[in-house]
């Protein structure tokens, strides 16, 4: 009689661990809600985003990927104090694409396409050895 009877209230209390955790579930998107802003995004809409950083004169990503016909927006973060570079994308649509060559820092957001698929080089105007990369151009 006694097995039974422990078993009876460990299936009860079982039961009362179940309807605890799901009340917790219920409860928890409301903390959710109530603790989050609203979205944030650095990201422009409907176009693919990447960043560039320029530090001791070199770029911190020597590659990209974009598709022929899409804009890919590039920020390029200029970090180098007092060290003036930008951003020159060539082959671009309509002819290469490029930030105005300032001293950092600084940043600045470039938006470009392509025609044409293939590679494409991106370099900076003052320092062209050091900083450099390949946009890869996917049909
Ligand atoms: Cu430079």
């Amino acid at each position: 009689m006694t097995v039974p009877r422990t078993r009876r209230m460990l299936l009860v209390a079982a039961a009362l661990a179940l309807t605890a955790a799901a009340c917790g579930d219920v409860d928890d998107p409301d903390v959710a809600q109530t603790g989050t802003t609203a979205p944030r995004s650095i990201e422009p809409p409907g176009g693919g985003g990447v960043t560039i950083v320029a530090k001791d004169t070199a770029f911190d990503t020597i590659t990209l990927d974009a598709t022929v016909g899409e804009t890919l927006t590039i920020t390029y973060d200029n970090r180098d104090d007092g060290i003036a570079h930008n951003l020159r994308v060539e082959g671009a649509a309509g002819g290469d694409a490029k930030t105005d060559i300032e001293e950092g820092p600084t940043t600045r957001t470039l938006a470009v396409s392509f025609d044409d698929a293939g590679e494409v080089t991106y370099f900076c105007d003052v320092h062209p050895r050091q900083m450099r990369g390949t946009v890869t151009v996917s049909p």
